[in-house]
């Protein structure tokens, strides 16, 4: 029997920072992937407001919020001391004005196309993350924590918008910060593929329970 179960969306960064901090903690988490144009009947009565992602424990306690799974995650273990590294203001702006910004660089069709308008906003933030890595290498201290883990995913995605821009950019410590993210082992863990899940289906597991993973 897992520890939970995850509904999970693998491109989603809500999902993916849920992932990280659960892979860290060592829970034994059975991944359930979605689509999220076909979200599955049991996630939707775990949870009826249809985001990922959804963490549900043999209790049937439901966790719905990307930030509450990665805290209570670390909260049953935590053996990088993520918890040490929370920034909450900086999680704050980065699920508030950087992901505004950041909607409205990569989808301008769907909202007002002022894209570099927000490009230079996201920017003006990144600049800022910048300066803060520059002392310590990670957003609150000298190693990875769980601020570093909620962030970088929507780093990746800004990044990802137009790579040959963002590379001529001058942030030289988010640029080492972001690669060392995404080169890690526990991002290539978070990111192993899984077919969409059905009622029925074998378990998957979400990789990096293994003893040597990180
Ligand atoms: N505040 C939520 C936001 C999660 C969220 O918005 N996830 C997106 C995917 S990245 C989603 O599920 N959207 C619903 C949809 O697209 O139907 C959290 O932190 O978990």
């Amino acid at each position: 029997m897992p520890d939970a179960v995850l509904y999970s969306f693998r491109r989603c960064p809500y999902a993916m920072r849920a992932r990280l901090a659960l892979v860290v903690s060592g829970m034994i988490c059975e991944l359930r992937e979605v689509r999220l144009s076909a979200k599955p009947e049991a996630m939707i009565s775990a949870s009826a407001k249809g985001t990922v992602p959804v963490l549900v424990l043999p209790t049937d306690t439901v966790i719905d919020q990307s930030i509450d799974i990665m805290r209570f995650a670390l909260g049953q273990r935590d053996p990088e001391r993520w918890l040490e590294r929370d920034d909450n203001d900086l999680i704050a702006r980065n699920d508030g004005a950087f992901k505004h910004h950041l909607d409205r660089y990569k989808y301008p069709e769907r909202y007002d196309g002022n894209q570099q308008a927000h490009r230079d906003e996201g920017l003006m933030i990144l600049r800022d993350l910048d300066d803060l890595l520059a002392s310590s290498g990670q957003l609150s201290g000298n190693s990875r924590g769980l601020t570093d883990a909620a962030v970088f995913p929507f780093v990746r995605q800004f990044a990802a918008v137009d790579r040959a821009w963002f590379d001529t950019q001058d942030l030289p410590h988010l640029h080492t910060w972001l690669s060392g993210h995404l080169e890690s082992r526990l991002f290539a863990a978070i990111m192993e593929r899984a077919a969409p899940w059905t009622p029925g289906d074998a378990p998957v597991m979400l990789q990096g329970t293994e003893p040597d993973l990180l």
